[in-house]
């Protein structure tokens, strides 16, 4: 089993020690930091979701899973997120209301944070009105909302919603994404952008905010 392998099975495994030790192992060898998520842990924690689905294996053990994750994600933290950069731009990023998935919506931060961007992360589970009123404390033009289940998409649309009900469309601009949601999804909520993975997350948040 090679490294990656392994560090998909420790996940799996839910032992955050031995991610964290491989991760390092894998850092130390010289493995790009994109190599490590993609083909260790994204690679892990998407079987975790198949054998959740198939219910071979139960929330506890998610949860384990998720701590394993968060433990690797950290070590490769400063690699995704890079140097010192001059910020570019503010955004505010959380998760939907209802929802408590956060690693995507962390990825997604660390790597605007590696793109310049000041992000102002208001955790998991946020209503649209702290979303809305976070953008108009600190002054982001753009709003991020992750969600992972088919039952807090909706609370998305609540954040677009508002946004237009404050009559800011056209100030403060939407990006939504996460595993359900797709860009026909966003285009029917009238949300400005669509997010695939972190990457493009960033880059739509440039285009949206102009940089
Ligand atoms: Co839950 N869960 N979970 N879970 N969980 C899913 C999402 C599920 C698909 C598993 C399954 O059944 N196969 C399923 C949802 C089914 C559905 O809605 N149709 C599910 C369920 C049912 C639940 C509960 C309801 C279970 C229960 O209680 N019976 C419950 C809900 C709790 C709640 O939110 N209210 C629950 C709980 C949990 C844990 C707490 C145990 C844990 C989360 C821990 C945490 O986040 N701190 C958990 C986990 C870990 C998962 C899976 C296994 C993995 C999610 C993850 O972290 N993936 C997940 C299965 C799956 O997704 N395959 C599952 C890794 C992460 C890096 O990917 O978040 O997709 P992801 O982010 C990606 C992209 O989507 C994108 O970029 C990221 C990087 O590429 N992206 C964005 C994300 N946000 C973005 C925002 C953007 C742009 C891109 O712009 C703003």
């Amino acid at each position: 089993m090679d490294v990656m392998q392994e560090i998909g099975s420790s996940l799996r495994n839910g032992d955050a020690k031995k991610v964290a030790e491989l991760v390092q192992q894998a850092i130390d060898d010289g493995v790009p930091a994109e190599e490590i998520l993609n083909n260790g842990l994204m690679s892990g924690m998407k079987v975790v979701g198949v054998l959740f689905r198939d219910h071979e294996i139960f929330l506890p053990e998610v949860l384990l899973a998720a701590r394993a994750m968060t433990a690797g994600v950290d070590l490769l933290k400063p690699l995704l997120a890079g140097g010192d950069v001059p910020t570019i731009g503010k955004v505010v990023i959380g998760t939907a209301k209802g929802d408590l998935h956060d690693i995507g919506k962390n990825l997604v931060g660390i790597m605007l944070k590696g793109a310049g961007f000041e992000v102002v992360d208001l955790g998991n589970d946020v209503t649209a009105e702290r979303f809305v009123d976070a953008a108009l404390d600190s002054g982001a033009k753009v709003i991020g909302i992750s969600a992972l289940l088919t039952t807090t998409m909706s609370s998305m649309k609540d954040v677009v919603d508002l946004v237009r009900e404050r009559g800011l469309d056209g100030e403060i601009r939407t990006i939504v994404g996460g595993a359900p949601v797709s860009k026909d999804f966003a285009d029917e909520i009238g949300a400005d952008a669509y997010g695939y993975d972190a990457a493009s997350a960033v880059e739509q948040v440039k285009a949206l905010a102009g940089v």
